[in-house]
């Protein structure tokens, strides 16, 4: 069965935008924005709408970047997660009741708040590469299988 996510990072150069998160799925870990398309919904409104919601800003651009597969092992649930990058929003980003936004630098990027996938794409996205990927975590969302390929277009 799949899931489909939204997941996206502004990047500033040289900052990014992630937020920690305060509630439910990932909780304690700092990510992008996003979360559950809605059925009906197109997955680019979804994340949008995801943004709005968790940050407070609009999105004056996005550009789908990558689709990456996780799998939790003994879990037959598939979340498809559709990872964007955006530049340019309106607003000023603010902390809502599930993230609590800021920047980084890209040099200083907090790995070990994340979750453990993103050690292995972010230096993609960040070099604007377009990829897809897959992950199966185990115990302690230990990475027990990983997999990610540059495409030409998502
Ligand atoms: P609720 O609480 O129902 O409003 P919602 O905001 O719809 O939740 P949520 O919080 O479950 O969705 O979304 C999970 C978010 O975490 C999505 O943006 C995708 C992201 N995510 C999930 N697994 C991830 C992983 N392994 N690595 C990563 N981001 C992940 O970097």
């Amino acid at each position: 069965m799949k899931k489909l996510l939204t997941l996206c990072i502004i990047h500033q150069h040289p900052k990014v935008l992630l937020g920690m998160k305060k509630r439910g799925f990932g909780v304690g870990r700092w990510n992008g924005f996003g979360g559950k398309v809605s059925p009906g919904e197109k997955i680019e409104d979804a994340a949008k709408r995801e943004m709005f919601e968790e940050a407070g800003i609009k999105l004056k651009n996005l550009d789908k970047v990558a689709i990456i597969e996780f799998e939790f092992k003994g879990n037959p649930e598939i979340l498809e997660t559709h990872i964007f990058k955006s530049n340019d929003f309106d607003g000023v980003p603010t902390e809502s009741e599930e993230m609590k936004p800021q920047w980084f630098c890209i040099d200083e990027i907090p790995f070990k708040e994340m979750w453990p996938d993103d050690i292995y794409w972010i230096p993609l996205f960040l070099k604007g590469k377009k990829f897809k990927g897959k992950f199966l975590f185990g115990e302690a969302d230990a990475v027990l299988e990983k997999e990610i390929i540059e495409v030409k277009e998502i």
